[in-house]
């Protein structure tokens, strides 16, 4: 008969909670052998960002209990896992969040030897490549600096038991590129102190794979986009602001350089690829990109077609969204994703459009139906 023992710890989310890890032992007729099947579990930092929130779906849907770091702010940061959330003290709840912050090193490895985690994603970072140009020193700390500070943790763990570590690196790394597509073989030019950062991040992770023989792996993710992108990303401002154009909230879009070129993806099928690096037989650095690459101009005309809209009647330049450095091109080959993970991007630029328009309009209706309320 199946045994179930139950491992405690603290998680300070909310009021304080605690935490169960569920162990359940099956015992053979030798008491000498004990199977136990642990589900496994996944320790994700940036959970309440875009990727993470796939990623966190994503893992429950798999049976893995999962813990997500979460920065005190004074109102909710939780938007975007909301759904997934239920009460700690639920039984069978197996999402459970904890306060920190990457740039908090003994905390984070508390935190990491408290979880014992199988699985640590490293997905927290100051990710917006405009404002690290505002915010150089403190974009270090969180997307740099808070890499190796994960790394350090999960090397204190790996003395105890095997722990895998996912590095959410970026296309934005290749900067001015030096060749195009770009593969794991392309050398690194960055052009913000964002992908300095990243690019450190990067050669940590190889570091601690090479010195302390640890699974540690770099994802080179080409930008990936969803009806969860951060409003501030071009793709998400473009399909929010034509939307609301659509039913007359807004007027006007302002942006900065159309001409720069991008492979755009959907999200969600990025977190898959993510997941399958950790379960490769051995640790490496893969790129996941679609193989196509637009201009914002492009992306900006499909969205507004599908709305029947004219782009050129809303859009306008403000030099205030110009970058000191641009990256003018950004396309990704993801053969050896392809032939040792099985991944592929499976959803067009099309259907990535239309999946954040439908989104987009019903918030944008939403909007409409409160101002209507309020006259
Ligand atoms: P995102 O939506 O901006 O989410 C970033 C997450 O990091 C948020 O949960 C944020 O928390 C958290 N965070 C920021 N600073 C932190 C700190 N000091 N301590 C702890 N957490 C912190 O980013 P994303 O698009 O999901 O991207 C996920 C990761 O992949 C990032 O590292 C990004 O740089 C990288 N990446 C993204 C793409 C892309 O196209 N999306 C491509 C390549 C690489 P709050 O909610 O509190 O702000
Ligand atoms: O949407 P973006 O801000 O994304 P960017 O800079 O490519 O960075 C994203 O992808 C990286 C992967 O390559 C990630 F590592 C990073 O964390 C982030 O998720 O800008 C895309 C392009 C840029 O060339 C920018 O100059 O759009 C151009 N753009 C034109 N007008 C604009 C705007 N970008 C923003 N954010 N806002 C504008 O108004």
């Amino acid at each position: 008969m199946p045994a179930a023992a139950f491992q405690c710890s603290f998680s300070s989310f909310s009021s304080a909670c605690i935490v169960l890890r569920q162990r359940i032992s099956v015992t053979t007729r030798s008491p000498a052998i004990e199977v136990v099947i642990m589900s496994k579990s996944a320790f994700i930092t940036g959970i309440t960002g875009q990727d993470g929130s796939y990623l966190a779906e994503l893992l429950l849907e798999k049976g893995y209990t999962v813990h997500g770091l979460v920065r005190r702010a004074s109102t909710f940061t939780t938007g975007r896992i909301k759904h997934i959330y239920a009460d700690p003290h639920q039984a069978g709840n197996r999402l459970f969040l904890h306060y920190g912050d990457l740039t908090d090193g003994q905390s984070l490895t508390n935190l990491v030897l408290d979880l014992e985690p199988d699985e640590i994603y490293n997905l927290g970072a100051q990710s917006h490549v405009r404002v690290s140009f505002d915010q150089p020193a403190y974009t270090f700390q969180a997307t740099g600096g808070g890499a190796l500070n994960v790394l350090e943790a999960a090397r204190q763990l790996n003395k105890k038991k095997l722990v895998k570590v996912y590095q959410a690196s970026s296309s934005e790394m290749y900067g001015e590129v030096l060749e195009t597509p770009q593969t794991e073989n392309t050398p690194f030019q960055p052009q913000s102190p964002y992908a300095c950062a990243k690019v450190y991040a990067f050669h940590q992770t190889v570091n601690y794979r090479k010195s302390y023989d640890m699974f540690a792996v770099n994802g080179i993710l080409f930008n990936h986009e969803s009806p969860r992108r951060g409003e501030t990303f071009v793709t998400r401002k473009i399909t929010r602001a034509a939307t609301r154009i659509k039913l007359g909230l807004q007027d006007k879009l302002y942006l900065g350089n159309l001409a720069a070129k991008r492979d755009w993806g959907y999200a969600k099928d990025y977190v898959e690829g993510m997941w399958r690096m950790l379960q490769h037989s051995e640790p490496d650095d893969f790129v996941l990109a679609t193989g196509r690459t637009q201009t914002v101009q492009e992306f900006a005309d499909i969205v507004f077609g599908m709305l029947q809209l004219d782009p050129k009647q809303y859009i306008e330049i403000d030099p205030r969204y110009f970058r000191p450095a641009e990256v003018d091109l950004l396309l990704g080959d993801c053969s050896k994703a392809q032939q040792k993970l099985g991944w592929t991007a499976s959803t067009s630029l099309e259907e990535l459009a239309r999946l954040m328009v439908d989104h987009d309009l019903s918030l944008a209706r939403e909007e409409a139906i409160l101002a209507a309320a309020r006259k």
